[in-house]
């Protein structure tokens, strides 16, 4: 890991210009209310190079013609705020977890951001400008633009954001580890909620069992969790969890661990009463098959369009055949979202562009569904893979999928 981080900083110098300069920003807490903040996320572009996980850090990175530097700035130790909210992080620690040798307090930073503009010559600033909507909330690196933009109005400020989203896209030996330790504490979870299914009555319990066993191995969720009974199922991002679950439902789970800055996402769906009626059967092994068509395409140079379209070239054949469709332009009915994203520190991890081909290395998800609202039924079942050389790994085949298996541990509850 520590020459992986080396590396990492190495590679995004090597593709800066001279003269240029990188301003990553940790960020700080969201207000909540009154002098609550919710929960403090790095940024994890400036953690994805420094592996620190503190507020108002910050990472510069100068490219001279005759010479590089890697600083790192983190806070200056408060000893009245460090008695409310527990202790800073030491200029020795902060070494050592970022394997940056030059690190200094926060306080130090202007000074030094001028000196390198004034006395080093640097004329281009590159900072991540991340924005996805127009209305979202600026983060740390769009403020600092504007900040500069004023006092320094000839400077040039470009965003090092894509460059940094692209090197995210290609996952080492070291991050895949850490995608399967999150999916190994998934599938613990997920089997803990299992073998309690059929005792429990309502959607939240379930989540209850799951988010028990994330916390036990010192995990957290890698997002709002949705236990979808029924018809609920059907709405993709319903996560409110707070139904009565009915003894022929099924239920669709959509979860994740969360440890060490690495994210899995996976889905199961399963029968309330631990047996799947005939027809729930017949779907659950339409969308199976098309997840297997799925995978015999993963390989580099594919696209991910092209993997959606296995989903609906089976789909057609399926669904036509059982009556529930006429025609392809149907399928959008009862599927209506992507099959795959990238996943890493990110659960819709960055750097997906359109008309990208796979590459190896890349982690993705699979992840097929059939929504019938008129039938109270949906259907997902998602997986987490691996982009190889020569295919495809997928990193979740241990936990349970076919509905022999899941019945199975479901009658050992
Ligand atoms: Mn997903």
């Amino acid at each position: 890991m520590n020459n992986e981080l080396q590396r990492r900083r190495e590679q995004l110098l090597s593709d800066l210009p001279l003269n240029g300069m990188v301003v990553l920003i940790a960020g700080k807490g969201v207000k909540r209310s009154a002098d609550a903040d919710f929960p403090f996320t790095v940024n994890h572009n400036f953690a994805y190079l420094t592996n620190i996980n503190e507020p108002d850090a910050i990472l510069m990175m100068i490219k001279l013609a005759h010479r590089t530097s890697v600083t790192l700035f983190i806070r200056d130790i408060d000893l009245t705020l460090q008695k409310w909210n527990g202790k800073y992080i030491s200029i020795e620690k902060a070494k050592e977890v970022s394997q940056i040798d030059s690190v200094m307090y926060v306080s130090a930073f202007e000074s030094s951001f001028m000196s390198q503009l004034t006395r080093a010559g640097v004329n281009r600033l590159f900072l991540d400008l991340e924005r996805l909507n127009m209305t979202d909330r600026p983060l740390a690196g769009e403020l600092f633009a504007k900040k500069i933009k004023e006092t320094h109005p000839a400077l040039m400020i470009e965003n090092i954001y894509p460059a940094i989203a692209k090197m995210r896209t290609v996952k080492s030996d070291a991050e895949v580890k850490k995608i399967e330790d999150s999916i190994s504490i998934t599938k613990n979870a997920f089997e803990r909620m299992l073998k309690h299914a059929k005792t429990l009555t309502s959607e939240f319990e379930l989540q209850a069992e799951f988010e028990y066993e994330l916390k036990r191995k010192g995990a957290s969720p890698a997002f709002d969790m949705i236990v979808a009974g029924g018809v609920r199922a059907t709405v993709l991002h319903y996560v409110e969890n707070d139904e009565s679950l009915a003894e022929d439902q099924l239920v669709l789970c959509d979860m994740g661990a969360s440890k060490n800055f690495y994210n899995s996402d996976i889905t199961r769906t399963f029968p309330k009463s631990g047996k799947f009626s005939d027809r729930q059967k017949l779907l659950y092994n339409i969308v199976l098959e098309a997840m297997d068509a799925v995978f015999e395409r993963i390989k580099p140079g594919v696209m991910l369009k092209e993997l959606n379209d296995a989903v609906l070239s089976v789909y057609e054949k399926r669904l036509k055949d059982i009556g529930l469709i006429n025609d392809r332009k149907e399928i959008s009915n009862y599927y209506y979202h992507g099959v795959s994203h990238f996943l890493g520190m990110d659960v819709h991890d960055v750097g997906q562009t359109e008309n990208m081909v796979l590459v190896a290395g890349n982690v993705i998800t699979v992840e097929p569904g059939l929504y019938i609202e008129a039938e109270s039924i949906g259907i997902r079942i998602e997986d987490d893979v691996l982009v190889t050389e020569e295919g495809y790994l997928n990193l979740s085949e241990c936990i349970v999928k076919t509905t022999d298996e899941i019945e199975g541990l479901m009658s050992n509850g």
